[in-house]
């Protein structure tokens, strides 16, 4: 089982932000002139509106920094326009921290957001609801305090991740929760009120986190992250998109099977849409420039049903991703790290200053002398066409290398990527080593010493092709 902890970031002053609309261009992600998470897609007349958190966390920085949330859009699912922050914690006045995962539902005219939220109270998150009245508001705080809590009785242990159903009787209901735990419960009419117990669905075999629900020809789906090694994921920091249908919008549930395989941020958060007659899988990867864990993307692929109503899974597409940094999307390791040094600097972002900078840590392997290796592995193949590195030199026991080779993962061994440049070896520089594509899942860095001394490493970069 999955050890990670969301860990709530330091909450900064909120700026309200009035955004101009910011023209993006087409293909994944759809936007990259910030970091979008945790999308969630509602259509109103022509348009497709998504609602998604903004990942603020710096380069290098391991934690969610979310303070607002974005309204994306697009009248044909290829061109996208970012509206701006329409709500942020502030949006809450009982709130001070993490402007998590949230979904808009229609309703008398109004447009409710759910959204998770540190309350700052007892407890950690919580999910609130702001209404306005068009989908890009203005939001207000509709309820003037959390709708569902950790001392909500039979809540999830994580109170995170809502989103909102109203079936054609005009009964709502409301799902979430994270840690393995979801939940249910009815809203009135006002939809900010809950109604009956909570219940616990039962079905939704190797949930985590995430519900998406929808109804499609009378069935009820609901979506949902799983982070298990049955098809799901090669390793559970990762998740992907499992889902389960019933014929009643409270369950059981039958788990019908995965929509979306393993992507490259750890998370993995979707809602699934029907816009001009076509269906659309909205979710969010690591695979902008500069991307990561903390610093996601929001992706756009068509969605399609087999006649029996079970969903094909969906292939992502990348569009013009050429020149992508894939190294923030990789799992780094090697064949020695010095213990007071941090193998995680190699893909963490930095731009170092110069071959001493240690401001975003650095990778050594002092003691050890001649050759040495530092490795990336994906989940998913690669195509690769160039890196660059950036050496580490503490005019001490680290110097710059002798030489060093770029090599990939064949199937069944390392090999020399054929055709490359020469490998660099100077020092306050990018060093670009350019070569034709390879396709792998693995691609490895090695590096011989200078007689007497051991290297380091400041960033190591892997291009897409
Ligand atoms: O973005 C913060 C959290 O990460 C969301 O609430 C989860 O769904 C996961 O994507």
């Amino acid at each position: 089982m999955s050890s990670r902890r969301w860990t709530a970031a330091v909450c900064g002053v909120i700026m309200a932000v009035a955004a101009a609309a910011v023209p993006a261009r087409a293909a994944n992600p759809v936007i990259t002139s910030i970091y979008t998470a945790d999308p969630a897609p509602l259509v109103v007349g022509g348009t497709m509106y998504v609602y998604a958190g903004r990942d603020e966390a710096p380069a290098g920085t391991n934690n969610f920094v979310m303070h607002e949330w974005h309204v994306l859009s697009s009248t044909d699912a290829n061109s996208w326009t970012d509206n701006g922050a329409k709500a942020s914690i502030a949006t809450f006045p009982w709130a001070g921290a993490d402007a998590w995962a949230g979904e808009v539902e229609p309703r008398n005219g109004k447009y409710y957001w759910y959204t998770s939220v540190n309350g700052n109270g007892a407890g950690w998150m919580d999910i609130g609801v702001a209404v306005g009245n068009s989908p890009l508001g203005p939001f207000t705080d509709a309820k003037g305090g959390p709708l569902i809590s950790d001392s909500t009785p039979n809540s999830s242990g994580l109170n995170i991740d809502p989103t909102v159903f109203v079936d054609d009787d005009g009964q709502a209901y409301l799902y979430w929760g994270g840690y393995w735990g979801p939940r249910a419960v009815k809203l009135a009419a006002d939809m900010v009120t809950t109604v009956g117990s909570v219940v616990t669905p039962s079905g939704l075999t190797d949930y985590w986190e995430a519900p998406w629900m929808f109804k499609r020809n009378g069935t009820y789906y609901l979506m949902y992250a799983a982070n298990d090694t049955n098809g799901c994921v090669t390793n559970s920091n990762y998740a992907c998109q499992r889902y389960a249908t019933a014929s009643n919008p409270l369950g059981p549930w039958t788990q019908r099977g995965i929509v979306l395989g393993q992507v490259s941020s750890t998370t993995s958060h979707a809602g699934a849409v029907e816009f001009n007659g076509q269906w659309y899988l909205v979710y969010h990867t690591a695979d902008a420039p500069g991307g990561g864990n903390f610093r996601r993307s929001v992706a756009v692929d068509k969605m399609s049903f087999n006649n029996d109503g079970t969903i094909q899974r969906v292939i992502p597409t990348t569009g013009s991703s050429s020149g992508t940094n894939l190294a923030g999307s990789a799992t780094a390791s090697t064949s020695y790290v010095s213990s007071w040094e941090s193998l995680a600097a190699v893909n963490n972002g930095g731009t170092p200053a110069n071959s001493q900078d240690r401001t975003h840590s650095a990778y050594g392997n002092w003691p050890q002398q001649g050759t040495q290796w530092i490795e990336y592995q994906w989940p998913a193949a690669k195509s690769i066409d160039k890196t660059s590195v950036y050496w580490f030199d503490d005019d001490q026991g680290i110097d710059l290398p002798a030489s060093c080779q770029v090599q990939y993962w064949n199937g069944s061994a390392y090999v020399a990527v054929p055709g490359q440049s020469s490998c660099g070896v100077a020092g306050n520089t990018e060093n670009v080593v350019t070569f034709p594509t390879v396709s792998t899942t693995r691609l490895r860095l090695s590096i011989t010493s200078r007689a007497g001394y051991s290297t380091g490493v400041l960033e190591w970069k892997a291009f897409q092709a």
